[in-house]
């Protein structure tokens, strides 16, 4: 496949004609790039903050993907997941201890109960909202899942910034949420066209609770 791909690219750099009218189809049917960058009041980068462009004034393309939230060292990894709306996800357990999974938030309410392994089936986020995951057995062990209906999100990595690719030109709204936000953050209209957008963001947030988590060997759980 690769040979391939590096075989047509050789043939089109031969072609200048050829590719340069592709680069100007590319630039017309453009996608557009948004770059969001996230940080406290504090200027510190802020991880695990969705940024979420929903397309106004007409629905976004149908689409349902799967995503895995695994359970490791008696933690959720990973602690944020942005799914589209009718995304499955699988929750397997890496440890060699139980876990009971469950949600009470209204977007999606189910548990796994106490189960090693691979889990039964997956969960299907089908509504759209904000689910906070938790185990029955480990208090500490908390992640969050957004369910948006758009396929265009990403989430700040630790430098605070997220890229969202392959945008089609056109109005849309731009949200940006974190799990443990003090308060939420002014939607924004934006039109995305061919050249690359940045926008940025203060967010304050609620440091994360710590809860100590006994060694493993020792209550046996
Ligand atoms: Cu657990």
């Amino acid at each position: 496949m690769a040979d391939r791909a590096g075989h047509q690219t050789g043939r089109l750099t031969s072609r200048p004609l050829l590719a340069w009218i592709l680069l100007a189809w590319a630039c017309a049917a453009g996608a557009a790039s948004l770059t969001a960058s996230v940080r406290s009041p504090a200027g510190a980068p802020v991880a695990d903050a969705a940024i979420v462009l929903e397309p106004t004034g007409r629905p976004a393309p149908a689409a349902r993907g799967h995503a895995t939230i695994e359970q490791r060292d008696r933690e959720f990894i990973p602690y944020l997941t942005i799914v589209r709306k009718g995304t499955s996800i699988d929750f397997p357990n890496h440890d060699p201890v139980k876990h009971h999974v469950y949600s009470f938030s209204p977007a999606k309410v189910f548990e796994i109960k106490l189960y090693a392994g691979k889990s039964v089936n997956p969960v299907i986020f089908d509504k759209t909202g904000e689910v906070v995951l938790g185990c029955n057995i480990h208090d500490w062990m908390a992640a969050h899942v957004l369910v948006v209906d758009t396929p265009w999100f990403a989430k700040t990595g630790a430098d605070g910034i997220a890229r969202i690719d392959g945008v089609p030109p056109g109005a849309y709204r731009l949200r940006v949420w974190h799990p443990r936000q003090k308060a939420a953050a002014a939607d924004r209209d934006v039109s995305l066209g061919a050249a690359a957008r940045r926008v940025d963001y203060t967010l304050e947030l609620t440091p994360r609770l710590i809860v100590p988590k006994p060694p493993l060997d020792a209550g046996g759980y």
